[in-house]
Parts: C-alpha cells; sequence; structure tokens
C-alpha cells in the first residue's frame, strides 16, 4: 500500500483549495463500475511444435477465468511409420504408452498444462474449463518421443477473464502540465495496473494511457486535454 507523507498530503489539501477557486478546475476523479471495463477478454492463436513436449501459449491465466481452446490440424507421432499413426488433435489409441505426459489422454493428443509443475490434461479438439490454479499456459504433444514427429497442429484460445478491480485510495495531484496518481496496491498475484482517461467524468475512459507494476503514474501528457477536463480511472489488470 502506497502511503503518501503528511506535509505531502497537506501541499495537496493546499493545491485543491487552490484549484477550487481557479477558472478551470481539475477534478481528482475514480470513476466506479465503467460497465466497459467491468471484464476483459483475449484471444491468441498458438502452433503447436510436435517435435517438442510443450508449446508456450504466452499467456498467462489466473484461477476464476474461462478458458475455451479450438485445436486443429493432423500430426503423427510416429511418421513414416504406420498410417494409423496420423491423427487429428483428438489423438489415437493405436500405440499408446503409459509413459505419456498424460497417460490418460491418448496418444498424438493435444494436451494442456499450467504452471511449470502443473497437471498435464486433455484438450483434444475442444475444451473448455474453468482454471483452478494460475499460471503460464502451455500446450503439448501427447507422445515421449519427440525425434521424427511430423505434423501440425494450431489452436485457438479464447479466454474470458474474471472481473478485476478498480483501485481504492486514488489521489490525484496536478502540477503544470503534469499530473501525478497513486494509488493502494491490489493483493492479487501477477498483478499490474492500466490507466485511463476520459474528458467526462462519466464517460468511457477508453483512452489507455500505459500500465505498470507500481502504484504510481504520471500523467505527461496532461496539456491535450482543457483543464477541468481530465478524468482518471485506473484498474487492476494482467
Ligand atoms: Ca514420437
Amino acid at each position: 500500500m502506497k502511503t503518501i507523507p503528511r506535509a505531502l498530503e497537506a501541499s495537496l489539501l493546499l493545491v485543491a483549495s487552490c484549484l477550487l477557486f481557479a477558472i478551470n478546475i481539475v477534478i481528482p476523479s475514480n470513476a466506479c463500475s465503467q460497465t466497459p471495463l467491468d471484464t476483459d477478454a483475449w484471444m491468441t492463436r498458438v502452433d503447436i511444435n510436435v517435435s517438442q513436449p510443450w508449446t508456450d501459449s504466452g499467456r498467462d491465466v489466473v484461477a476464476g477465468d474461462s478458458v475455451e481452446i479450438l485445436a486443429y490440424g493432423f500430426a503423427s507421432g510416429a511418421a513414416g511409420s504406420s498410417q494409423t499413426e496420423w491423427s487429428g488433435p483428438e489423438g489415437t489409441w493405436a500405440g499408446h504408452a503409459p509413459s505419456y505426459p498424460c497417460p490418460n489422454a491418448p496418444f498424438n493428443a493435444v494436451i494442456g498444462r499450467i504452471g511449470d509443475n502443473g497437471t498435464p490434461f486433455y484438450v483434444g479438439r475442444a475444451l473448455s474449463m474453468r482454471v483452478e490454479s494460475s499460471g503460464r499456459l502451455f500446450l503439448g504433444f501427447n507422445d515421449d518421443i519427440m525425434e521424427g514427429n511430423d505434423g501440425k497442429y494450431i489452436a485457438l484460445i479464447t479466454a474470458d477473464v474474471r472481473s478485476l478491480p478498480l483501485v481504492s485510495g486514488l489521489v490525484i495531484h496536478p502540477t503544470g502540465d503534469q499530473v501525478s496518481l497513486y494509488w493502494n496496491s491490489v493483493d492479487i498475484p501477477q498483478i499490474f495496473y492500466r490507466v485511463y482517461r476520459d474528458s467526462v467524468q462519466t464517460g468511457g475512459y477508453t483512452e489507455f494511457l500505459g500500465s505498470t507494476a507500481d502504484t504510481t503514474f504520471v500523467d505527461n501528457d496532461s496539456a491535450s486535454l482543457p483543464a477541468g477536463k481530465r478524468f482518471y480511472l485506473v484498474r487492476a489488470s494482467r
């Protein structure tokens, strides 16, 4: 939690008092319940390399997220041998061995894992799941000898991210053309903060200024909006 020194707090009050008597004032604002910003979602494509056990999706998921994975393609963990050992992402039970990363899933199947030590799970052609533990999402090929594998799988991942809160304790401190923002930290792993601005207090806050892992932000570009028309919103994100 960011605390503001008492001397600074006093000067902020003084600045606020003076500003109230100016013609154009900057009104501190942390708007709540901005509907367009209450949820987040993303989509990504992953080209699954069937010649290595796992492919990094490039995405972190958090407990509570809804994730859907659709997989396409044709691949073989035993290329050059039996034609029956080619399959789609659903895999094939031909040549199945208990030594595979996901022993309960077919050979050649698309599998998933969350975090470096997560338990592998079956994905196949399609999977909808509610994430139970947070971490990096990996997609894999259910095989134990990767050399000589052939083919390609592509996965499309979509996620509806659980609602993340607006920050509390937002302090807005205008000095000249700069506006400094301070807020309380949010106790969620892997968190950072997105800062938005609007010229209307009840606006949609679609102007994204930037993101930070810290609990402070300086808007150096506030001169582009008329004084008295700068409103800010800070929300936790990932
Ligand atoms: Ca193989």
